[in-house]
């Protein structure tokens, strides 16, 4: 067995976990402050948003044509059956 010390000291160890730990807790903290949705609700957000071509908020039959997940549902995700997808009924359908 070869008995030469390791390069990296316990200490240096300790110290490195430290710097991580921190950096780590940094990060978390900013992205707490500065993305308060999960990455998953900005991802439907963003493919609602793409969608709404006219931007007024709510799919239309036309607008989800472009999403065919959702088009071929269309009737099942507009929930309150107004004949167009609001931002809650699409972010509900894409949670099912
Ligand atoms: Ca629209
Ligand atoms: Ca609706």
């Amino acid at each position: 067995m070869s008995r030469h010390h390791p390069r990296i000291t316990a200490f240096e160890i300790r110290s490195l976990m430290l710097i991580a730990s921190v950096t780590l807790g940094a990060a978390s903290s900013a992205y707490a402050q500065n993305a308060p949705t999960t990455a998953a609700d900005a991802q439907v957000t963003a493919a609602f948003t793409k969608a709404d071509k006219n931007a007024d908020g709510l799919l239309s039959r036309e607008e989800a044509a472009s999403l065919p997940a959702v088009a071929a549902n269309f009737d099942k995700v507009d929930a309150d059956k107004d004949g167009s997808i609001s931002a809650a009924e699409f972010g509900k359908a894409m949670k099912m």
